[in-house]
């Protein structure tokens, strides 16, 4: 059976008689490029749009479509189109600070996601501090997430073994799994972490390899790779658009342009979980509200001078401790401002009221 029938089955057998009761269809959003989305709905792709209405009430890009949305679809052109009415609400979805601007926005990857596959490349990509970002970005309650390390076939079993230990010791109850889709060993490894009516993502950094290996994995050249001698580190992408693709009709895939940058969105993101080393010490300090970087009495400062906790590890975690308290201020000013407007518009309101009566 395939994907989409079966989880149709399964999980959204309730949105699917919703839909047919009010005579629309439902689909799940399989790309998206700017403003264009493919649905495949019941047994095939059709290209949408999002119908007017939707546009007018989306406030934020939270509420546009994304790739692995449940919508609600009118067909237009004798079936072969379609405007997306409605978005069900998410299950999940990955997220990041949207690239390169200073106000938060929060730009969805995909929605619905079973679990992440973080691709990081074995050659001049590897960063175990970008692994710590992902982990740390990625709501792990919601979300499975395995780390694939690409192109072991560029290293001596020495060489693989250490950067699999320095891997190991920022994500320690997290799959580390490495591969080459070149010799084809490990892939067997990636395969088995691949589950029937579940959604997979492939983030990572544009290079690393995720295209490549969601070809390997469908035996077939479908995605669009580039040679590595006409890659630079000037971040091309190869992969415009994100893109979900069904492996053999039982599991979904999606594919996702690689990204420079991955800044964290969520107020909730579980920093503590990716650095417990510190996290365990920091309940030992004499103040709560520690921030670990200047306090008398600080644990976590006292370990790392002993040596006890790595220094860059400790530099990533108040890092990403500093974006976090950032994105805290930000909302909760946010939400202030948006208070006090509906408190204004009340007030308005009933002073309207009062005059009409
Ligand atoms: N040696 C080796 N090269 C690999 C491996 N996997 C991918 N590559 C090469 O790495 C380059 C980049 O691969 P892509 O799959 O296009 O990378 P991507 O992550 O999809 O990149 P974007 O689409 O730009 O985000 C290609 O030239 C691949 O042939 C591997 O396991 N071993
Ligand atoms: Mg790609
Ligand atoms: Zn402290």
């Amino acid at each position: 059976m395939h994907f989409w029938n079966y989880v149709l089955r399964t999980k959204y057998c309730e949105l699917k008689d919703y839909c047919t009761k009010k005579d629309t269809e439902i689909g799940i959003v399989t790309s998206q490029e700017k403003d264009r989305y493919r649905v495949f709905n019941e047994n095939s792709e059709i290209f949408a749009e999002i119908s007017g209405k939707l546009e007018y009430f989306a406030a934020s890009p939270e509420e546009y479509p994304a790739v692995g949305d449940i919508v609600s679809l009118k067909l237009t052109d004798g079936g072969s189109k379609g405007i997306i009415l409605e978005i069900f609400p998410r299950r999940n979805f990955l997220a990041r600070k949207g690239a390169g601007i200073k106000t938060l926005f929060c730009q969805i990857i995909a929605a619905n996601v079973d679990r992440v596959f973080i691709v990081q490349g074995l050659d001049n990509n590897f960063n175990p501090r970008r692994i710590e970002r992902y982990l740390s970005a990625i709501d792990g309650r919601e979300i499975q997430k395995t780390v694939l390390l690409s192109k072991s076939d560029l290293l001596c079993e020495k060489e693989l073994a250490e950067s699999i230990r320095q891997i190991t010791a920022c994500a320690p109850d997290i799959r580390v799994l490495a591969y080459s889709a070149l010799s084809a060993e490990g892939v067997e490894g990636v395969k088995s972490e691949i589950s029937p009516g579940e959604v997979f993502c492939f983030i990572g950094s544009s290079g690393a390899g995720k295209s490549t290996l969601i070809n390997t994995l469908l035996e077939k050249e479908l995605l669009k790779v580039r040679e590595v001698k006409e890659f630079d580190s000037k971040g091309r992408h190869t992969t415009s658009r994100r893109q979900m693709i069904f492996l053999s009709k039982k599991s979904a895939l999606i594919d996702t342009p690689g990204m420079r940058e991955f800044g964290l969105y969520d107020p909730e993101t579980d920093i503590d979980a990716v650095f417990t080393e510190i996290s365990e010490l920091s309940e030992l300090c004499r103040f709560s509200d520690c921030t670990h970087t200047v306090e008398p009495g600080c644990e976590v400062l006292k370990a790392l001078e002993s040596g006890l906790i790595d220094k860059k590890r400790y530099k990533s975690f108040v890092k990403l401790s500093k974006e976090k308290e950032y994105i805290l201020k930000t909302k909760s000013a946010a939400r202030k401002d948006k208070n006090e407007w509906e408190k204004k518009i009340a007030l308005l309101t009933r002073r309207i009221d009062t005059k009409r009566l």
